[in-house]
């Protein structure tokens, strides 16, 4: 972009940021009561608080910057701006509390109304279950979305957050294959909601092989009396039905699917067209973790095969979502909507807590972490008295590798998830060991590329206890076999440009369109995409419905923890991914879009429809 452009190309911008105004919320702070007082003190650039570096610190300072310089167009969205409390969020110093674990989810012994294969009594209009007949759904579950108090940390004040069953994280459900699951998804939130967030919802489970009528499509969103373009009417809730079956059936008889597409870390999450970074940052994020023959979640199971890695969620196995927050000078969360440039968050969190401590016994566990930022990227490491320690990388996005990585560092793009068993064992008791990010991340446009030095300490480890019993817990050499990817002949090649023309992000120089597919893909006939990222913007691609093997990384074979099945590609400037694809077993719409939530929620989306 030429220098002389910037001023109105920031207008643009806004007028784009104006029609989101228009269509939903107003308000850029978070969650304070409606009687507490507002004060004036603002537009100080925010500083970074806790840790041992300074982190982004300019990206709140300059989403302000876009905001003040508002014509009148958008007067509306500068005067809720200006009255909202920016500025220096109060200090937070680290590891004053402990990480909290989210509880599991608790199935019901019934529901009532009774579900059905077509949408019931205050049931959203959507699609009759295409998998209920050979899937019928055997574990039966109620969440519900609601507004409640939250303490992001003891020198905060605590406020309203969105969550599952009121929960940030939400709690974490535990799947296993061969049982079908339904979960009604009860939307209580607030219908007069004033604030950024809308408060319909449609909840996508990510990367899971889930029929579209219960995917959580972005038009699919949902409340009491508002409906998105895709269904056909209100509702109370809308049932989501998750086979919990492996994919490709016809080519896998004998196992009813491909064991190799066995999923494990899954996470669920707000994907409201528009508002999904918004809902997701108020707090709409949770685990939906997967076992099956291998990965038994029995590190003392005796039958053959079975893994045996670190067991039992919320005990060795630990989910771990990790997100940055901004927050204004009277500690509120705050967000902006309308800067379509996103912001970086100065605090980090780990499962809803500012920089938590987690006591830990000498022993192995499994530490599932997920990318929930909105844009911020992460390189950890794990650092004891200074020195980097090494671990076992075992799964990235929801797919065990075929063997163990033994490194020193996690990458994740937002929404990526890395599965890494840890062994405390060669620490002494009394040890401090520390997950700390040293990615710089200062605006919208990626990270910078530069690794800080030390760094910012995220979470703490305090190694603090014998186990209780032997740990019978192992890192196999093999974890899930894959086959090497064979591209078919004359297999058809797609390609996908992800782009920023006239300060708009595109696909293939188009935004969505949530009505009308931009593909349409042929069921089980596999697929060459290739993603290239144009422009000088990272862009986290992620894909619904099924995963895929790469190729290629810019020509040459991609990375070791990036050789398993992914659902999200990171894309980084004038990089080109090339994917084998396959959509197996449903059909109906799907989506591929850009997972930094900004750019989605300003169309960076793209629609496909899988046909029979
Ligand atoms: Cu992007």
């Amino acid at each position: 972009m030429e220098p002389s452009d910037e001023t109105s190309n920031k207008n643009r911008r806004l007028l784009v940021a104006g029609g989101l105004a228009a269509a939903g919320a107003a308000v850029l702070a978070g969650g304070r009561d409606d009687d507490e007082e507002d004060d004036d003190d603002r537009a100080k650039a925010a500083q970074p608080t806790g840790g041992t570096t300074a982190p982004a610190a300019g990206a709140t300072t300059s989403g302000q910057s876009t905001s003040t310089s508002t014509n009148k167009s958008t007067s509306s969205v500068r005067d809720d701006f200006m009255k909202s409390k920016v500025g220096k969020a109060p200090a937070t110093p680290p590891f004053l509390v402990p990480l909290p674990i989210p509880e599991v989810k608790r199935p019901e012994s019934g529901l009532s109304p009774e579900p059905d294969k077509y949408p019931v009594d205050d049931e959203a209009g959507r699609l009759p279950h295409q998998a209920w007949d050979r899937h019928r759904p055997r574990v039966f579950y109620r969440l519900r979305v609601k507004e409640e108090k939250h303490s992001f940390h003891p020198h905060l004040p605590e406020q309203k957050i969105w969550g599952y069953d009121g929960m940030l994280p939400g709690p974490t459900f535990v799947a296993r294959y061969g049982e079908p699951v339904l979960v009604r998804i009860e939307n209580d939130l607030p219908r007069d909601h004033v604030g950024f967030g809308s408060p319909e919802i449609s909840t996508h489970l990510h990367n899971g092989h889930t029929p579209s009528e219960s995917d959580g499509f972005p038009g699919d969103y949902y409340s009491r009396d508002k409906y998105g373009p895709t269904l056909t009417r209100a509702g109370r809730f809308k049932d989501h039905h998750y086979p919990n079956k492996l994919s490709n059936s016809a080519d896998f008889p004998d196992t009813d699917g491909d064991p190799e597409g066995a999923l494990g870390t899954l996470w669920y999450h707000d994907h409201r067209m528009e508002f999904t970074g918004p809902n997701v940052y108020r707090g709409l994020a949770g685990f939906y973790l997967v076992f099956d023959g291998l990965d038994t979640g029995d590190e003392k199971d005796t039958r053959p095969g079975a893994l045996r890695l670190p067991s039992g969620v919320g005990e060795y196995d630990i989910p771990l979502l990790f997100q940055d927050k901004s927050f204004d000078s009277g500690g509120y969360l705050y967000f902006n909507q309308f800067d379509p440039e996103g912001i970086v968050g100065e605090k980090f969190l780990v499962n809803g807590k500012i920089q938590p401590y987690f006591s830990v016994a000498r022993r192995k566990y499994r530490f599932r972490a997920l990318n929930g930022s909105s844009l911020r990227f992460f390189q950890f490491y794990l650092v004891h008295e200074g020195v980097d320690q090494s671990f076992h990388h075992i799964a990235n996005d929801g797919n065990l590798l075929s063997a163990p990585v033994l490194t020193d560092r996690l990458r994740l793009t937002p929404a990526e998830r890395g599965d890494v068993v840890v062994d405390f064992s060669k620490f002494p008791l009394g040890s401090k060991v520390y997950v700390v990010n040293r990615l710089e991340h200062l605006d919208g446009r990626g990270p910078t590329g530069r690794l800080l030095t030390p760094g910012t300490q995220i979470l703490r480890f305090d190694v603090d206890r014998e186990p209780d019993e032997p740990d019978l817990s192992q890192v196999p050499a093999v974890l899930r076999p894959l086959r090497a990817p064979v591209v078919p002949k004359n297999v058809r090649v797609r390609k996908w440009e992800f782009d920023r023309e006239n300060d708009l992000w595109t696909v293939n120089g188009r935004l969505f369109d949530v009505t009308k597919p931009a593909a349409v893909v042929r069921q089980g006939v596999e697929e060459v995409w290739e993603l290239q990222g144009k422009g000088s913007w990272s862009h986290p691609i992620h894909i619904h419905f099924e995963e895929a093997r790469i190729l290629t990384r810019n020509g040459a074979a991609p990375p070791p923890h990036e050789r398993g099945r992914k659902d999200v590609f990171e894309l980084r400037p004038g990089e080109t991914v090339r994917i084998l694809i396959c959509f197996e077993d449903y059909v109906g719409k799907y989506l591929m879009h850009c997972h930094n939530t900004i750019h989605e929620d300003h169309h960076m989306m793209v629609r496909f429809d899988v046909v029979p």
